[in-house]
């Protein structure tokens, strides 16, 4: 049994979706970041960065979402979210996921909280630099996808579909949605279809980019 500490449409999302897609038992407490929970006493002795997600596994709690769906995809061999260990796909997996929670996942969070870099809006120079700076990689990401899909890795998909998939959905409301990318819509719309996600909007209850 695991416990998924999670905020609705957050960077737990990829967890949640590797949840389901392995179908393991798992116990959701949901994190109210309108009210700061996630700075709470008990909520830093989980998670001392004070951010979503943080799963509970063994009764010991992690976090980084990343990592989270790495552990997860290494717990449940099974569910296939990660080619067998040794392998070249299993590289490449590596790779997607590294870049994915690297180049994108700090992009992104700068972004969405200004704070982080000093202001409470971002001065026109630095928001150019990191429109740019996310579009590169999705620019990156369509390339691969056009070349080698209709997955991060070929034909198969993995568990760093669903990270992609998630960076995927923050993008909705930028100045250059992912569905403005060729490849990338035809992916986004691949990945939406899953029952993974559409049981999450379900159960997060989203509306917003939901297929
Ligand atoms: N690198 C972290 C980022 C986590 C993160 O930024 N979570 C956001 C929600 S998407 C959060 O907890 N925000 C509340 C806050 O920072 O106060 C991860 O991928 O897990």
């Amino acid at each position: 049994m695991y416990t998924l500490y999670y905020a609705p449409g957050s960077a737990s999302m990829v967890v949640h979706l590797a949840l389901l897609e392995i179908g393991a038992p798992h116990q959701l407490v949901k994190v109210d970041l309108d009210r700061d929970e996630q700075r709470g006493p008990e909520y830093l002795r989980l998670n001392p960065r004070g951010q979503v997600p943080t799963l509970v596994v063994d009764g010991k709690p992690y976090f980084e979402s990343a990592a989270l769906l790495m552990i997860l995809a290494e717990r449940h061999p099974e569910a296939q979210l990660a080619p067998p260990p040794g392998s070249e796909l299993r590289a490449a997996w590596y790779q997607w996921i590294v870049f994915f929670s690297n180049a994108l996942g700090p992009a992104y969070r700068q972004w969405f909280y200004p704070p982080d870099l000093g202001s409470t809006e971002h001065p026109p120079a630095v928001r150019e630099a990191l429109r740019r700076k996310i579009e590169d990689a999705w620019s990156l990401v369509d390339a691969q996808l056009a070349a080698h899909g209709p997955y991060m890795l070929g034909a198969s998909f993995s568990g760093v579909d669903l990270l992609a998939l998630m960076y995927m959905r923050w993008s909705r409301n930028m100045p250059r949605p992912v569905t403005e990318w060729p490849a990338l819509r035809r992916y986004a719309d691949l990945m939406r279809a899953r029952p993974s996600w559409q049981r999450l909007y379900e159960i997060e209850g989203l509306t917003e980019w939901r297929s």
